[in-house]
């Protein structure tokens, strides 16, 4: 990298501060921050953001210095286009000063605090959707109320503040790929605080809002080889950028405290009073296949989705999979043709410009399968439908936790519950005994479920079938 080059600054001031956005990463920066931006471009309003990363300081080092502006690189079949993003104001870093974190969320003139912390910052079990009274971080928080860790801890606490100084609440906007994410989180939130106080719980539970939102747009983590290209290419030194395809799409149930929000209908969002039918739907489509590619794409050696796809029979799977288990256990939005959907999302993981590799979407697979693929094959047993395909997705996260690719070599494995996982997997003797001590593990696998002999039964042969066989033969055996 040309030491000498330039960084890149701001040209104009930030908006003042409307907006704290907890969980400041490549998603916020290349979708929430983007659609902002563009409400406030048509139609004004006070919608800067205060942004937050709750563990590391790595994201406010990198933009610091260029004054938290940073370029979005929209990665087209047709080229390249480059924008500057300078809707960032701040970043705080939790571990730092959870004061200086509480005291931003509880300004008033604070209307949303939205949220991308991923799957496992909630805290909760994936499987029901209830807050981990368990969790550590979650038994800090309610032991020392004043210096959070965790996300809820912070949102109660500063709900808590604003009620205490008589201000309005704020309005939790959470765009995480959860489902029913608004209404879940809600829940998490009044779990937490009817322990702090109960008649905390009840101000939240009559004042603040949860919309729910669905969010879509693929933005791979940036490499360091992305900033070394984008500075030779534009002269100027970013250390922050983020690449992501040109596509875009969200869905937001207008509910938010006081009316108060950009407006972002005119950026192009859905606001709508019916967001489950969006969330759903691209959950299990795009979501659904995106781990599914990811777990069997990785262990049949592809880096990227693009080249998972491109496979013949990997491509042919993922068709199966949206056509006979996925799309026929959704009731679309209305007006969405759900074969057009899935089509699109074909030409979206096709692009060769984005490169997203298959194994950063294979993190935290226990958090992500029941929203994922779980759910899907739950709905499907209950109407007689098939889960073959949904149950060998099941199984390729199996093999691939197990941390042992096809060729031998190590899997970097990363997920809250990898450990467990591991040896779970290496205690067992044969493929059905490893189907069967993974499914036990109840965070991710209800009972129900896992106890449902045409699940289980399918599970473990494709399990086998992978372990002996290899991904290549098993899924043509689906052809
Ligand atoms: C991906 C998502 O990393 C993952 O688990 O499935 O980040 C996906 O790219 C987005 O949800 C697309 O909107």
């Amino acid at each position: 990298m040309p030491a000498d080059l330039p960084r890149l600054t701001r040209d104009r001031p930030a908006p003042p501060a409307g907006v704290v956005h907890l969980g400041v990463g490549a998603f916020f920066k290349a979708f929430g921050a983007i659609w902002l931006e563009d409400a406030m471009a048509t139609s004004g309003g006070n919608w800067g953001v205060v942004g937050v990363s709750l563990r590391r300081p790595d994201e406010r080092d990198k933009l610091a210095s260029q004054g938290y502006a940073y370029q979005a690189v929209e990665l087209g079949p047709e080229g390249r286009q480059v924008r500057k993003v300078q809707v960032l104001r701040d970043i705080l870093v939790a571990p730092e000063d959870a004061g200086a974190v509480l005291s931003a969320m509880a300004d008033p003139s604070i209307r949303i605090v939205s949220l991308t912390v991923t799957e496992k910052g909630y805290t909760h079990s994936p499987a029901t959707g209830r807050l981990d009274f368990g969790h550590p971080d979650v038994v800090h928080d309610l032991a020392r109320p004043e210096e959070p860790r965790s996300t809820v801890g912070f949102l109660v606490r500063a709900l808590d503040r604003r009620r205490q100084a008589g201000a309005r609440p704020f309005t939790v906007l959470c765009c995480d790929n959860l489902p029913s994410n608004g209404r879940m989180l809600r829940g998490l939130v009044l779990e937490f605080a009817e322990r702090v106080a109960p008649d905390l719980a009840a101000w939240i539970a009559a004042e603040a809002r949860f919309p729910s939102t669905m969010v879509d747009r693929i933005v791979p983590a940036t490499t360091p080889a992305d900033i070394d290209d984008l500075a030779r290419e534009t002269g100027q030194l970013d250390e922050g950028p983020v690449f992501h395809e040109p596509f875009r799409q969200w869905a937001i149930e207008d509910d938010f405290v006081d009316g108060a929000r950009p407006d972002f209908e005119a950026a192009g969002a859905q606001l709508t009073s019916e967001v489950e039918p969006f969330e759903l739907m691209k959950l299990r489509c795009l979501n659904g296949t995106h781990s599914a590619l990811a777990y069997l794409g990785y262990l049949a050696g592809h880096e990227t989705v693009a080249q998972a796809i491109a496979d013949p029979v990997l491509g042919a799977f993922v068709d199966r999979l949206w056509h006979t288990e996925i799309v026929p256990s959704l009731a679309p939005p209305h007006g969405v043709d759900l074969l057009a959907y899935t089509a699109a999302l074909r030409t979206r993981y096709i692009n060769p410009a984005i490169r997203h590799r298959t194994w950063q979407i294979a993190m935290d697979g226990s958090q992500k399968l029941p929203q994922r693929i779980l759910g899907t094959a739950a709905d499907n047993l209950a109407a007689e439908r098939p889960v073959t395909c949904l149950a060998t997705v099941v199984a390729a996260w199996m093999r691939y936790v197990g941390g042992t690719d096809e060729a031998g070599r190590a899997i970097d494995v990363r997920d809250p519950l990898a450990g467990r996982l591991r040896t779970l997997s290496e205690g067992a003797e044969s493929a059905e005994a490893r189907a069967d001590a993974l499914l036990s593990v109840r965070e991710i696998f209800p009972e129900t479920l896992a106890t449902d002999r045409r699940f289980r039964d399918q599970v473990a042969r494709s399990l086998a079938s992978l372990e002996n066989r290899g991904v290549q033969s098993t899924l043509e055996t689906f052809q």
